[in-house]
C-alpha cells in the first residue's frame, strides 16, 4: 500500500478528523446546492456571509449526536444523520426547481401527491443528482470496507462542548441574521429569507416547531376569537351594485378551474398566430365579463389553493395546501350556501383521482354532494397524459353527468392538461411550439392552445345539450404556469427584462364571466382583483345576499370596493403601486417611490386581512359561528362512490 493511502487511512480514523471531515463535506454540498439550485435573493457582503456560514451549526449540531456512540455505532450515527440530512437537501431541490419554494411539513404530509406526480417528477431529475447523496455513498464504503476502524468512546464533557458550540454558532448566526432583517422568526412570510439567513436545517426545525404551534391553535381558539373577524367583515362591506345583482338567478353555475393560466397568454401572437383564440372572443362577447387586472394569490397548494379561495373567500395558508391541512375544519363554502339557496345538486369534475389534494374530504368538508373523479371518466392510454386525463375526453364525458343532474346545479370543473411540463402528444399539436430554447416553455403555447380548443368544445356542446342558455360560466386561471425560475426564457416571449416588478405583473390570471342571454353588459372591466373576490362577485350575480357570510374578498362589481390585492407573501398591488419586498412601485413603470403616504395603511390592511383570514384557519373559528338561515351540510353524510363508474382504481 502506498503511504499515501495509509496516511489516509491514518487520518480518517481519528474521531475527530472523520467527524470535520464530514461536516465540512456536508457544509460545502449544501452550500453548493443554494448556489446552483435556489434563487434566495443574496444581496451584499454580510448577506453573502451568513449564506457562506448558515449550514455549519445545524451540521455540527446533527452530527454531534452520533459521537454518544462508540464503536462502529457511531458510523450507523453517521451514515443516518447524513441520509436524512441529504434527503432533506435534496427533496427541498426537487421541491423548489418546480415551485420555487421549500418544502414545509404540511406539504410533507400530503404525501400521495408526490407518489402522484409521476411524470413531473422525473422531469425534475436531473443527472448530476447523485452528487447530492456521494458523501453518504463513500462513507458507506469506506465503513462497509472495514476502512474505518471501530472508534473509541468520546468523553461525555468534550460530547457537550460540542453541542454547546453548535448552539454558540447558531446563536451567532441569528444574531448576524436579525442585525440585516429585524424580527426574521416572527414575521413569517418568506421562506426564502429563512433559508437564506440560518440555513435549509434551521428552517426545516423552525418550520416543525411552528407546524405544532398551529396544531395547538385550534385547541385554544374559543367562541370570542370570531368576533374580531365579524368586525373586520362588517367594516369591509360593499354595497352590490344594482345592474348585477340576480342578473343569473335560477341559472346553473359552472366555474372552470384553467390550469396554469396566466393572463399574458390572452391576446398573446406566437408567430402571428392567436394561442387561445377562444378566449380571446370571449374577452369580447358582449354576454361575458372579462377582468383583466385579476390577480392569482395561490400559495403552496396550488390549484387546491385557487379552489378554495373561489368558493370560500378566504387566504390560503402561509405554508401547505388547506386541502391538505384543514379538511376536518367547519367551512362555509360555496356548495352549501347554494345548497341553502334552492340549488338542487353541487359537483365537482376532474379527470384525475380523489386523493390528489386531498380532494375527496375535502369536497365533503364543503358539502359537495357529488365528486366525479377519475374513476367516472374513461382513463385509456390514449385519453390521459401527464396528471390524468385529456381536457378534451374531460369536458366531452362530463356533459352526460351535468345533463343528468338536478337543476339548478353548481358544478366546479378543473381543467389538467396544461400542467408543468406541459407533455402533449403529437396529435393533439395545433399550433408550433414557441421557440425560446426552454423546452418547457416552448410547449406552454401548444397545451394552452390544446385548453382553448377544448373549452370551445365544451361550449359548443353545452348549446347542444341544451344546458347553455340557463347556466353561468365562471372561468379563472388557477396560478401561474411559467415560474420565476424560467425567466430568461419568459424574457424571450414578451421581449422586455423581468424585474421583480415584472414578475409580479405577470401574477395576472384570467377570469372571464359568462352569463348568457343579454342579462349583464360585458366586456373589460380593469378593477383590481384576486382569487378571493371570485366568490362574493358570483354570488351576488346569482342574487345572493353575501353580508352574513366570512369573506375577506368584495364584489369586483361593487362600485366602491378597495382596490387592493394581497399576496401571501405580504406583497400586494393596487391600480396606482405594487409592493414586493417592502419595497413600492409606481405602475405602470415600475419605476421606484418613497414616503408613498398611502403604503403604510395598505401595507397594514393587507396584514390584517392575512392575519385574520389565518386566524381563522388555524382556530377552525367558522365552527363558532352560524350565518342566519345557514343550514351546515354533515359531511359524514356524504358518499362519492354510489354512482355508475367507468373503472376503479
Ligand atoms: C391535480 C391538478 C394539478 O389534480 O389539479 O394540481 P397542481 O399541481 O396544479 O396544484
Ligand atoms: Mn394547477
Amino acid at each position: 500500500m502506498s503511504s499515501t493511502v495509509v496516511n489516509i487511512k491514518n487520518f480518517l480514523n481519528k474521531p475527530f478528523n472523520l467527524f470535520f471531515l464530514i461536516i465540512i463535506v456536508f457544509w460545502i454540498k449544501t452550500y453548493a446546492a443554494y448556489q446552483i439550485e435556489f434563487s434566495l435573493g443574496v444581496e451584499g457582503g454580510l448577506q453573502e456571509f451568513l449564506l457562506f456560514i448558515n449550514p455549519i451549526s445545524s451540521a455540527v449540531f446533527f452530527f454531534a449526536f452520533a459521537l454518544l456512540f462508540k464503536g462502529r455505532g457511531r458510523f450507523i450515527g453517521y451514515l443516518a444523520i447524513l441520509f436524512i440530512l441529504s434527503f432533506v437537501l435534496y427533496a427541498n431541490v426537487m421541491y423548489y426547481r418546480f415551485f420555487s419554494d421549500f418544502v414545509t411539513m404540511p406539504v410533507l404530509m400530503q404525501t400521495q401527491n408526490f407518489g402522484q406526480l409521476g411524470g413531473s417528477t422525473l422531469a425534475l431529475v436531473k443527472p448530476y443528482d447523485l452528487f447530492y447523496f456521494l458523501d453518504f455513498i463513500v462513507l458507506a464504503v469506506l465503513v462497509i470496507t472495514k476502512i474505518l476502524k471501530p472508534q473509541e468512546k468520546v468523553r461525555r464533557k468534550t460530547v457537550t462542548a460540542v453541542f454547546s458550540a453548535a448552539v454558540l454558532l447558531f446563536g451567532a448566526n441569528l444574531a448576524l441574521a436579525e442585525l440585516d432583517r429585524p424580527q426574521l422568526l416572527t414575521r413569517t412570510f418568506d421562506r426564502n429569507y429563512l433559508v437564506k439567513y440560518l440555513g435549509i436545517n434551521n428552517f426545516t426545525i423552525y418550520d416543525v416547531i411552528q407546524s405544532s404551534r398551529s396544531a395547538s391553535q385550534r385547541v385554544l381558539a374559543d367562541n370570542d376569537d370570531i368576533t374580531e373577524v365579524k368586525n373586520y367583515r362588517d367594516a369591509a362591506y360593499v354595497e352590490p351594485n344594482e345592474n348585477y345583482f340576480g342578473a343569473a338567478k335560477g341559472m346553473n353555475v359552472i366555474y372552470i378551474s384553467m390550469e396554469s393560466l396566466q393572463n399574458f397568454i390572452i391576446d398573446y401572437k406566437l408567430n402571428g398566430e392567436e394561442v387561445t383564440p377562444f378566449l380571446n372572443s370571449l374577452t369580447r362577447d358582449q354576454n361575458t365579463l372579462y377582468f383583466n387586472n385579476l390577480f392569482q394569490q395561490t400559495a403552496q397548494g396550488k390549484t387546491s389553493d385557487a379552489e378554495f379561495m373561489v368558493e370560500n373567500s378566504m387566504f390560503p395558508l402561509p405554508k401547505g395546501s388547506v386541502y391538505t391541512t384543514k379538511a376536518i375544519n367547519t367551512y362555509q363554502g360555496l356548495p352549501a350556501i347554494l345548497k341553502n339557496n334552492e340549488f338542487k345538486f353541487t359537483a365537482t369534475l376532474h379527470g384525475n383521482y380523489k386523493t390528489f389534494w386531498n380532494r375527496e374530504n375535502m369536497y365533503k368538508a364543503l358539502g359537495y354532494d357529488m365528486f366525479y373523479d377519475a374513476t367516472y371518466y374513461n382513463m385509456t392510454e390514449e385519453n390521459t397524459i401527464n396528471y390524468g386525463l385529456k381536457d378534451k375526453a374531460f369536458f366531452k364525458e362530463s356533459i352526460p353527468y351535468l345533463k343528468d343532474m338536478p337543476q339548478p346545479f353548481y358544478t366546479k370543473m378543473i381543467a389538467l392538461t396544461n400542467h408543468f411540463p406541459y407533455p402533449i402528444d403529437e396529435k393533439d399539436q395545433t399550433i408550433a411550439p414557441a421557440a425560446t430554447g426552454d423546452k418547457t416553455v416552448d410547449r406552454y403555447f401548444q397545451t394552452a392552445r390544446y385548453f382553448d380548443e377544448a373549452l370551445k368544445q365544451f361550449f359548443d356542446d353545452l348549446k347542444t345539450s341544451g344546458l347553455y342558455d340557463n347556466t353561468m360560466v365562471v372561468m379563472y386561471g388557477d396560478h401561474y404556469g411559467i415560474s420565476e425560475n424560467r425567466q430568461p426564457a419568459m424574457e424571450k416571449v414578451l421581449g422586455k427584462e423581468i424585474t421583480p416588478f415584472e414578475q409580479q405583473q405577470l401574477q395576472r390570471v384570467p377570469l372571464l364571466i359568462h352569463v348568457p342571454g343579454e342579462k349583464i353588459k360585458g366586456g373589460t372591466n380593469p378593477t383590481y382583483g384576486g382569487q378571493v373576490d371570485v366568490r362574493p362577485t358570483v354570488l351576488r350575480l346569482l342574487g345572493i345576499d353575501t353580508k352574513e357570510y366570512i369573506e375577506f374578498g368584495t364584489d369586483l362589481l361593487a362600485s366602491e370596493r378597495r382596490q387592493i390585492v394581497p399576496f401571501r407573501n405580504g406583497d400586494y398591488i393596487t391600480p396606482e403601486f405594487s409592493s414586493i419586498d417592502g419595497k413600492l412601485y409606481k405602475n405602470p413603470t415600475g419605476e421606484r417611490v418613497f414616503n408613498e403616504k398611502s403604503a403604510e395603511e395598505d401595507s397594514a390592511f393587507v396584514k390584517q386581512q392575512l392575519r385574520l383570514s389565518d386566524k381563522v384557519l388555524y382556530g377552525d373559528l367558522l365552527r363558532f359561528y352560524q350565518p342566519e338561515g345557514f343550514d351546515p351540510i354533515d359531511p359524514s353524510t356524504l358518499d362519492y362512490t354510489q354512482q355508475e363508474r367507468y373503472n376503479t382504481p
